[in-house]
């Protein structure tokens, strides 16, 4: 084990670890376990003034994650799973967040977290073999592997409209929310965006304010998320076969058991079709991706619960002119499905309205409010919920160089490139925990952080067992990687939309379809096949 260095003359006071981990979400938190567990000196830098990445971030009004606790939660320890107590089906982000907290105090993680503090350039140091990172506390360290933890959905987006400063009163972002509640009572609202974020705040701020608009570029699908209380036997019988419920959800497409039926529509007869549709809509939530096998590669399927799920909207919602707005027009799911309690039925209150703006865009904002095109809204505060720039935009905030003082920012300019989402040739011995070319944010993030996690802690002790001192992609490797990659994505119906997914809700982004859409199980299966064949793909020397 390396102690840390304060003093040493020698390394110009810069701290030495085996390894600097950046960022204490769900990743940075295990992989601090994991290293310290094989005998590292590992150190997370977080930005934030606590641990929780996403759910210390994601504080407004009923944001709550949409795939069920007793998945989206660690697998790693049998005894922190068999402890931990979910309330309800799908935890509210204060109980994610006490949950990590308790993640953080029982594996005694805090005294090796440095909160308040964000990495701004980590170089590599290519004589000694080193990466060289400096922390905007005006640390500076030095460490043999950099991993990066920084989530795929943290740097959020703002979309750049003129006179936004001018506004008089507050204004929210969705992923930047306040530790105060906000009170939205007595307050006329304007929210921008109908994302996952909008569609879990709307029905709460609109239970609180006076009165709340809503700004909509494009409709969502949605399907009702059904969150309830957990039955304690429910609970129980789970906990007596969590390893069954783990491992089919490691066979999963998605890393978590959405009970899928396995045939296409194509294999089912008309009565067949409905019931799944039926039995999909009451089971709620991202189980409705379990319904049909061809759902993302066959239209007519995609159109046929598109259908389905526009008529759920045209019942819900009363005014007919509203519920055809609140209709995409959209292949289902080439955004991220959403799950919602009361979405739709919320355009049916007095004090909601429903502004189009997909052809006429918000041109300016006010002191007032803001306006859309000529016509004026004026608001006591505003709330952007309008995502973030994903999987590369916190990578691209930190200056990181490589080989040849290369930086990855400029290297990844027309979309990232990665070998198996983990690593970038030219940057050895760094690591990206779900990074953009893994399943990531297509399946349960915990379940892909871990095996990530574990892919990494097995790649430095294999490094360490064979006394080599660096992991580099090759080049032809991350090639051929990143070729599969987009060529898995082109066929499916997935491209089809403006969405984050490829990086098109960002002016100016590349478009390039970001997450490895091949499945969780063929991409473990991948991982496990370059390990077996001694790191096939990478250097190693
Ligand atoms: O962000 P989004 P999000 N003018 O990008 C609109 C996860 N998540 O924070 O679609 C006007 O989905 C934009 O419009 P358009 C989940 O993976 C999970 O809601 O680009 N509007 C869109 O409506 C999710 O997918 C959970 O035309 C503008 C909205 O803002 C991801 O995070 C909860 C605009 C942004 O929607 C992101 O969700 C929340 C502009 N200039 C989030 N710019 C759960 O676990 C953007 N928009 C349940």
């Amino acid at each position: 084990m390396t102690a840390p260095d304060h003093t040493s003359p020698a390394s110009n006071n810069t701290i030495a670890f085996d390894a600097v981990i950046v960022g204490a979400g769900f990743a940075g938190l295990y992989m601090l376990h994991k290293l310290r567990e094989q005998g590292l000196m590992a150190r997370i830098y977080e930005a934030g003034s606590g641990p929780g990445g996403t759910w210390f971030w994601n504080r407004y009004p009923g944001a709550r994650v949409d795939i069920e606790s007793m998945q989206y939660s660690y697998q790693f320890s049998e005894e922190l799973q068999q402890e931990w107590e979910w309330s309800e089906r799908y935890a509210p982000q204060a109980e994610l967040l006490e949950y990590i907290n308790h993640v953080v105090e029982r594996f005694d993680l805090a005294r090796d977290i440095q909160l308040n503090t964000r990495i701004e350039s980590a170089v590599f140091d290519e004589a000694n073999k080193q990466w060289q990172v400096s922390a905007s506390n005006g640390d500076r360290l030095s460490a043999k592997y950099c991993i990066m933890a920084t989530g795929c959905l943290s740097a959020a987006n703002k979309p750049d409209i003129p006179g936004l400063s001018s506004f008089t009163g507050p204004v929210y972002h969705t992923g930047e929310w306040p530790h105060d509640a906000v009170d939205f009572a007595g307050k006329r609202v304007g929210i921008i965006g109908t994302g996952s974020s909008a569609i879990q705040a709307i029905p709460i701020i609109a239970e609180q304010a006076d009165h709340l608009t809503v700004f909509q570029r494009t409709p969502n699908f949605s399907v009702p998320a059904y969150n309830k209380a957990l039955d304690p036997d429910y609970v129980k019988d789970i906990k007596q076969n969590y390893t069954a419920l783990r491992d089919r959800g490691k066979q999963g497409f998605t890393a978590f058991d959405t009970q899928s039926n396995d045939k296409a529509a194509t294999e089912m007869s008309p009565e067949e079709i409905k019931a799944e549709l039926n039995k999909r809509w009451q089971m709620g939530g991202l189980n409705f991706y379990g319904g049909f096998a061809d759902f993302m590669v066959n239209q007519q399927t995609n159109d046929m619960i598109a259908d389905f799920v526009r008529e759920k909207i045209a019942e819900k919602v009363k005014d007919p002119d509203t519920a055809k707005l609140l209709s995409p027009k959209t292949v289902f799911a080439c955004k991220r499905l959403c799950a919602d309690t009361g979405y739709f039925e919320t355009y049916n209150r007095d004090n909601v309205t429903l502004v189009d703006i997909s052809k006429t865009a918000i041109s300016a904002i006010t002191p007032e409010g803001l306006k859309v095109g000529d016509q004026a809204y004026a608001f006591d505060c505003l709330v952007f919920a309008t995502g973030f720039d994903a999987m590369t935009g916190s990578l691209n905030k930190i200056d990181i160089r490589g080989i040849d003082g290369q930086s990855l920012k400029d290297k990844w300019s027309a979309g990232p490139r990665t070998y198996l989402g983990l690593c970038s040739a030219g940057f050895p011995n760094l690591f990206t925990i779900s990074g953009p070319g893994s399943p990531s944010v297509f399946t349960n993030m915990v379940t892909s952080i871990e095996q990530h996690v574990e892919y990494i802690s097995d790649i430095l002790a294999y490094l360490g067992e064979h006394k080599l001192s660096t992991i580099n992609a090759t080049k032809e490797a991350e090639d051929a990687w990143v070729s599969h990659v987009n060529e898995v994505a082109s066929a499916t119906l997935l491209n089809a939309c403006s969405s984050w997914y490829l990086g098109a809700n960002i002016p100016g982004k590349e478009r390039v379809f970001m997450p490895y859409v091949g499945g969780f199980p063929p991409y473990v299966e991948k991982c496990n096949e370059v390990a077996e064949r001694g790191y096939e793909g990478f250097t190693l020397a």
